[in-house]
């Protein structure tokens, strides 16, 4: 029955929006036609795409934030050390459900403090936080009156923390979003009946229709309206057997009609591991692609897309994941992706007190120094039109090109060929008052520039070229 809805709902969707694009497409100046429009009742206003991505394109960088009860565990179940990600120990230590349950008991965070994380991720020059409301374990991190298997009703703790990060959000200036799992290996019309193999993805639970139209929606419906506006609807574990291609429009389509600015991933779709770093826009539900720990070696032209990424090896928390990724390697990855016209969704895994872990704030802290006087040549940049160059990566804007030099020239002359515009002006990005021009000589579509025998920045220091037209 709820299929056949779907079907018939999904074909009216098609024809109005045939409609609707035949309106909208004056309105919105579109190269393409990725006009989203918003099946959304009350005739709320019906938004281009460009205009939901347009704070996206420009933050360029945000933080991931996987916590849960996992972090009680962190990794070891009854002395031993579990294998994989830690958000993932239900699953790999096969605990029933009624155990796992036991860990809401002992979920004490005392030391939570959302001043304190969202500074740490304005400081570090993240523009958006994306946190775990529901994670495949089913535990829900706010209220809900869905089910008392949430921080509130759970625990010892009893706090809404999704309530204390919206405000501290909107305090600091910071949107804030939601990572939801489709999966739930705690809901009975979901996959807790597949235990021991909750992942087991050749299973299908007959009632999992009601569990989307009823908790799944119901939940989403909830956030929403208690704790939005929501800067993304951040969907994972749509690989389950249940999860098809009409459900995910159709919840692209609920999470639009819910708030029509926002923006939702291309998880909402039921595609697997390849859909994620999705090359054609037309392929998928959802607004962007969603790379995992990788970066698209020539990024995904035409879409827009984001590497989500761990700092060390596990999502949540382990207390024994000491495998962290150097600061350089992390500045470096962000420079990257802007270079390839991404944006990098970098993780955190706090502890069961409720800690972002010293290693991973000492690694924000300095990407933020870094931020401070380079931040121009990453918000709101394009690919470089470049392509690759030996001595680092490139970011562009309208009439600049921001070199990021990585390996800095030891003989005082950087050379930068493929530039067929005028180049005005060479001067380092750090000096403000661009007293030093660094600019030589320009033939063909090679220039050289004469730079300073040091770096302005060990890591990367960026020169701007100020170039004629676009
Ligand atoms: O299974 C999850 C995993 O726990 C984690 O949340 C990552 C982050 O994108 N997503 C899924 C694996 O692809």
């Amino acid at each position: 029955m709820i299929n056949r809805t779907i079907q018939s709902r999904y074909s009216a969707v098609l024809i109005m929006s045939a409609v609707l694009f035949l309106l909208l497409s004056v309105g919105c100046q579109q190269e393409e036609a990725n006009i989203t429009v918003i099946k959304s009742p009350g005739g709320k206003k019906q938004l281009c795409k460009d205009e939901r991505m347009e704070w996206w394109r420009q933050a360029r960088f945000g933080m991931f934030i996987h916590w849960g009860l996992y972090a009680v565990p962190a990794g070891e179940w009854k002395g031993e050390k579990v294998p994989g990600i830690g958000e993932w120990i239900m699953e790999r230590a096969k605990i029933p459900v009624s155990e796992y349950e036991q860990l809401a008991g002992q979920f004490n965070p005392v030391k939570f403090d959302a001043e304190q994380w969202v500074q740490i991720a304005k400081n570090a020059g993240m523009k958006y936080i994306v946190i775990t409301s529901k994670h495949h374990d089913g535990f829900c991190l706010w209220d809900t009156k869905y089910t008392d298997y949430d921080v509130v009703d759970a625990t010892p703790f009893k706090r809404d923390i999704l309530g204390e990060l919206v405000a501290e959000c909107k305090k600091q200036g910071i949107r804030l979003c939601f990572y939801h799992s489709i999966m739930d290996w705690h809901h009975p019309d979901a996959q807790a009946p597949f235990y021991p193999n909750y992942n087991d993805t050749s299973k299908s639970n007959p009632n999992f229709d009601r569990y989307v139209e009823y908790y799944l929606k119901g939940q989403l419906k909830e956030l929403v309206q208690n704790y939005g506006p929501l800067g993304i609807m951040w969907f994972d574990g749509e690989w389950v057997k249940d999860w098809t291609r009409e459900m995910g429009w159709d919840m692209y389509d609920y999470c639009l009609s819910l708030q029509p600015d926002t923006i939702v991933n291309n998880r909402v779709g039921n595609g697997r591991q390849g859909m994620r770093g999705l090359s054609k826009s037309d392929e998928f539900a959802g607004d962007y692609g969603t790379p995992e720990q990788e970066i698209p070696a020539t990024g995904l032209p035409g879409v827009d897309w984001e590497t989500c990424m761990t700092m060390n090896d596990t999502w949540g928390y382990k207390s024994y994941d000491n495998n962290w990724k150097s600061t350089e390697d992390l500045l470096h990855k962000l420079v990257d992706i802007a270079s390839k016209g991404g944006n990098f969704l970098l993780n955190v895994g706090p502890t069961a007190e409720g800690l972002i872990p010293a290693a991973s704030v000492e690694r924000l802290a300095a990407i933020g120094e870094w931020m401070k006087h380079n931040s121009e040549s990453i918000y709101g940049t394009t690919a470089s039109p470049l392509g690759e160059v030996p001595w680092g990566r490139c970011t562009a804007k309208p009439g600049k090109l921001y070199l990021h030099v990585f390996d800095w020239p030891t003989n005082g002359k950087l050379e930068v060929t493929g530039i067929k515009n005028k180049v005005k002006k060479a001067y380092l990005l750090a000096d403000k008052k661009k007293a030093k021009m660094l600019f030589e000589r320009q033939s063909n579509e090679k220039i050289v520039l004469t730079v300073p025998s040091r770096a302005a920045d060990p890591v990367d220091t960026v020169i701007v070229l100020e170039i004629e037209n676009k």
